[in-house]
């Protein structure tokens, strides 16, 4: 240190004392962050690298700290013993430079393994969106705890599940969205309508992944509701059987019928936003969720493999989707199709006419 000139040595010692600490520099961490959100949702990473930079951070930073806990949930072969408490205490461990774990599976191991990256960006962000981030972790790692030791049997346990891993997800948007400033202040109170969006793409994607999901080594984890699938068949696995495709899809109607009932709050949330990019980063994933429902939608193919909207037409509301009426359109186009198969099948299946009556209304 002796040896350089003088303006030099403040910045030396600093720069030595940042190593010791261990702090990263900024761009190493986000970094990190930006490119683990590519490794694991190319969709998300595409509308969160659109958002305003005055938010993009934040939301990565939200995305990847969720995604973890997520990992932790799903990993079947982590002994209950350890998981609950990981799950309650996770919101601690967002704060905790040293913790990692070594849990998941591809891309997730390395997002586990390499935590403290997300963390040092966590711990970068503003104390305000710390503290959304931190409490919405908190109340999600808490319910996924619940829901690790009970079943989804009713349609209220259903809704439950689905608002500790969805509908808080919007819930925390909202309040980042308020707390960036670029949407009004009315968002730190529209909880129920941010709850609506997040159950609207969770129960599609639950309804959409069914074989994924009852197929999951080493052990399936099932989130259709018994109080609506026991009308249907005596077990979840029942609906495999070729023989049982008109109960099955039965039940995969009464269930899209469910979901569908979502989409006016998610279209009434949506006419609140006034950034573009905000806007687009909430509709493009409601678009493809009710083109979802409109595919899945008396296919028994949602039995057999799986069902996705294709690459083209995903593409094609990135680009779009600018302002409210692209939405309304989108929302029209994919209704539409939900209504005329509906009213098709009303003679013969008792909850087509919900269906009709419901994807009429959004028309
Ligand atoms: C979009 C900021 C990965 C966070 C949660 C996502 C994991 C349940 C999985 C948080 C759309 C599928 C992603 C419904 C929210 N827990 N379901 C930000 C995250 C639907 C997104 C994924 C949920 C979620």
């Amino acid at each position: 240190v002796l040896e350089h000139p003088d303006e030099l040595v403040p910045l030396i010692q600093m720069a030595y004392l940042a190593k010791r600490a261990k702090v990263l520099p900024k761009d190493e961490s986000l970094a990190f962050c930006y490119d683990m959100l590519n490794r694991v949702s190319r969709s998300f990473a595409v509308v969160i690298q659109r958002l305003p930079p005055e938010l993009r951070d934040a939301v990565c930073v939200f995305y990847l700290v969720l995604r973890a806990l997520d990992t932790v949930e799903d990993d079947m072969a982590i002994a209950v013993s350890i998981k609950l408490p990981v799950l309650r205490t996770f919101h601690e461990k967002i704060y905790d430079r040293k913790w990692s774990m070594e849990c998941g599976q591809d891309a997730y191991v390395d997002l586990m393994k390499r935590y403290p990256m997300v963390t040092d960006a966590f711990l970068r962000l503003k104390p305000g969106y710390q503290k959304v981030i931190a409490d919405i972790t908190h109340r999600m790692g808490d319910g996924m705890a619940d829901f690790i030791e009970k079943e989804v049997l009713t349609v209220r346990d259903y809704d439950l599940y689905c608002h500790y891993v969805a509908g808080l997800v919007g819930i925390g948007l909202c309040q980042l969205f308020a707390s960036s400033q670029l949407e009004s202040k009315e968002f730190y109170e529209m909880e129920d309508l941010a709850n609506h969006m997040g159950l609207f793409l969770q129960k599609t994607n639950i309804i959409r992944d069914f074989l994924e999901d009852i197929d999951e080594e080493p052990a399936p984890r099932m989130f259709w509701p018994k109080e609506i699938w026991g009308k249907y068949a005596k077990k979840l696995e029942d609906f495999k059987a070729p023989e049982n495709a008109q109960p099955a899809v039965g039940c995969l109607n009464e269930l899209v019928a469910d979901a569908l009932q979502h989409a006016p709050y998610s279209l009434q949330y949506m006419a609140k936003l006034r950034n573009p990019d905000v806007f687009r980063f909430c509709a493009i994933p409601q678009v493809m969720a009710i083109g979802t429902l409109a595919l899945c939608y008396n296919n028994h193919r949602v039995f057999t493999g799986v069902v996705k909207m294709r690459r083209g037409e995903t593409a094609k509301y990135v680009q779009l989707l600018g302002n409210m009426g692209d939405l309304y359109r989108a929302f029209e186009l994919f209704s539409g199709r939900l209504a005329s198969q509906a009213a098709a099948l009303e003679q013969k299946d008792e909850h087509a006419q919900i269906t009709r009556e419901r994807a009429v209304y959004l028309q």
